[in-house]
C-alpha cells in the first residue's frame, strides 16, 4: 500500500475524540433501541455503502464564465488517483473511482490498475465523452455527435465509446456512461424525431459492442450545452432508450439534470419499479444543474431518494443495484474536502432512511392518515445519525473528523509543493 495520510495521525486524532464518539453512539444506541433499530446493524450497513468519485471531481471546477485554480491540483490520472485515495482513506466511503476518456487516458490500462491497487480503490464506470473536441480529432461535435446529421460524425462519436469500453475492460470497469450534449439552440434548428433516431442506431451499435457482464448507463440532461432542446432531455426518454437497447441498458439519474421542482424521487420510484435504475450522480442545486455539494442545499430531496432505495433495498426489489456517484463542481472549496464531505451527505442520507419505521410508515399510508405518514417519515430525517456515520469510520480505520485529519496532514501543502499552478481552463462538468 502506498497510502498518502500517515496512518499514526489518523489514530491519534482519532484516540482524542473517541471517548465523546463512544457515548454519543451509545445515547443514540438506546434511543433507536426504543425504536427498534438496531445501531450495530445500521452501522455494518452503511460501512458496506460506497459512492464513487469521479476523477474529474479533484480538480478544481468551473462555470462558463471562469474558472479559478486552486493549490496542488492534480496534473494527471495519478495525480488524481492519490487525491481520490486520500478521500478514501479518511472517509472508507468512496472505495471506486469513475475515469472520462480521453481526460484520463493512459498509455498503459496496467499502470492505471497498478497504481489503483496500491491506492486502495477500484475502478467504476468508464465515462465517454462526445461533448467536446479533443486534440487531433478529424471531425467535430459542435453540431452533435451521436445524433450528427453526418454519419461520419456518428461513427467517430460510435468508436470513441468502443474504445472507453476496451480501455474500461483493461482496468476492471464493468459499466459505460453515456452523456451526449447534443440537441438545438433554436426552434427548427434539428428535427427531434430524426435526431432521436439517429441518436437509438448509434447506442444500438455501442450497446453491440458491450461486454456480457457490463451495464450501459444513459444520463439525461434538460438543458446546457444546448439551450433549446436536448436529445435525452428527461427520464421518460431515458427510459424509451434503456427499453430500445436491451436488459443491459439502464437509466442514470443526475440530481442536477431536472426542471426546479420536479418530483425526482418519484422519477426514482418508478424506475426502480421497471428495473431500469442504473444509479446516481449526486449533486446538489438551487436554480438549474448547479453541480453544488450533495446535501448542501436540499437534504431533505437526497433523504427522500434515499427513502425510495431503502424501500427498494428492504423489498429486495428485482433487479435492483444502483451505482453511486458524485457529480460535483468544486469552485470555491479544495475539492478533497467537498469529496469527503458530501459523500458523507449521501451516507447520511442513506442512513436516515434505514431509520424510517417502514411497518409504522405502511400502516399510516392504507389508514390514509396522512399527517402521521409524513410524520413517521420525518422522524427517519429528523435522527441525528452522526455519531453512527463517526463509528463506522472509526472502526474502518478512517478519520473521526475526516476534514480536521486532513487539514492537520498537510496533504494540500504537500501536493501543491510538487504540482505546478495549472491553467484557468473550463471545468468540463456534466
Ligand atoms: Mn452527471
Amino acid at each position: 500500500m502506498d497510502l498518502k495520510i500517515d496512518g499514526g495521525l489518523i489514530e491519534a486524532e482519532n484516540a482524542a475524540s473517541l471517548a465523546a464518539l463512544q457515548a454519543d453512539y451509545n445515547a443514540l444506541g438506546e434511543a433507536l433501541a426504543r425504536r427498534g433499530k438496531d445501531i450495530e446493524g445500521l452501522t455494518q450497513k452503511v460501512a458496506a455503502f460506497g459512492v464513487a468519485i469521479p476523477s474529474w471531481g479533484v480538480g478544481t471546477g468551473g462555470t462558463r464564465f471562469a474558472r479559478f485554480p486552486g493549490p496542488g491540483e492534480p496534473r494527471h490520472v495519478f495525480d488524481k488517483l492519490d487525491d481520490c485515495s486520500v478521500i478514501q482513506q479518511l472517509t472508507k466511503a468512496t472505495p471506486a473511482v469513475s475515469l472520462h476518456i480521453p481526460w484520463d487516458k493512459a498509455d498503459d490500462p496496467a499502470d492505471l490498475r497498478e497504481k489503483a491497487a496500491a491506492l486502495d480503490l477500484g475502478f467504476d464506470a468508464m465515462n465517454s465523452n462526445t461533448f467536446q473536441d479533443q486534440a487531433g480529432q478529424p471531425l467535430s461535435y459542435k453540431f452533435g455527435s451521436l445524433s450528427h446529421s453526418d454519419p461520419a460524425v456518428r461513427d467517430q462519436a460510435i468508436a470513441h465509446n468502443q474504445d472507453c469500453i476496451t480501455f474500461g475492460e483493461a482496468i476492471g470497469s464493468k459499466a459505460l456512461t453515456v452523456w451526449v450534449g447534443d440537441g438545438s439552440n433554436f426552434p427548427g434548428q434539428v428535427n427531434m424525431t430524426i435526431a432521436f433516431e439517429r441518436y437509438l442506431d448509434s447506442m444500438r451499435e455501442i450497446y453491440g459492442a458491450l461486454p456480457e457482464d457490463w451495464r450501459l448507463f444513459t444520463e439525461h440532461k434538460m438543458f446546457e450545452p444546448a439551450f433549446y432542446s436536448t436529445v435525452v432531455q428527461d427520464w421518460g426518454t431515458n427510459y424509451l432508450i434503456a427499453t430500445e437497447l436491451g436488459d443491459r441498458a439502464f437509466c442514470l439519474v443526475d440530481l442536477g439534470h431536472h426542471a426546479p421542482n420536479v418530483n425526482i424521487e418519484m422519477i426514482v420510484a418508478r424506475l426502480i419499479q421497471f428495473r431500469k435504475l442504473g444509479g446516481f450522480h449526486f449533486n446538489d442545486s438551487k436554480y438549474g444543474d448547479d453541480d453544488l455539494d450533495s446535501g448542501s442545499i436540499d437534504p431533505f430531496r437526497l433523504f427522500l431518494v434515499f427513502n425510495e432505495l431503502v424501500d427498494a433495498e428492504l423489498k429486495d426489489a428485482p433487479g435492483f443495484d444502483p451505482a453511486h456517484m458524485l457529480d460535483q463542481s468544486h469552485n470555491v472549496t479544495d475539492p478533497i474536502e467537498s469529496l469527503m464531505t458530501s459523500a458523507v451527505e449521501v451516507q447520511r442520507a442513506y442512513l436516515q432512511a434505514l431509520c424510517v419505521d417502514r411497518d409504522c410508515l405502511s400502516a399510516f399510508q392504507e389508514e390514509n392518515d396522512a399527517l402521521m405518514a409524513a410524520q413517521t417519515l420525518k422522524q427517519g430525517f429528523r435522527t441525528d445519525v452522526e455519531p453512527i456515520l463517526a463509528m463506522a469510520r472509526h472502526q474502518a480505520g478512517a478519520a473521526i473528523d475526516p476534514v480536521s485529519t486532513y487539514r492537520k496532514s498537510g496533504y494540500r501543502a504537500q501536493v501543491a509543493a510538487a504540482r505546478p499552478a495549472s491553467g484557468p481552463g473550463g471545468g468540463g462538468i456534466v
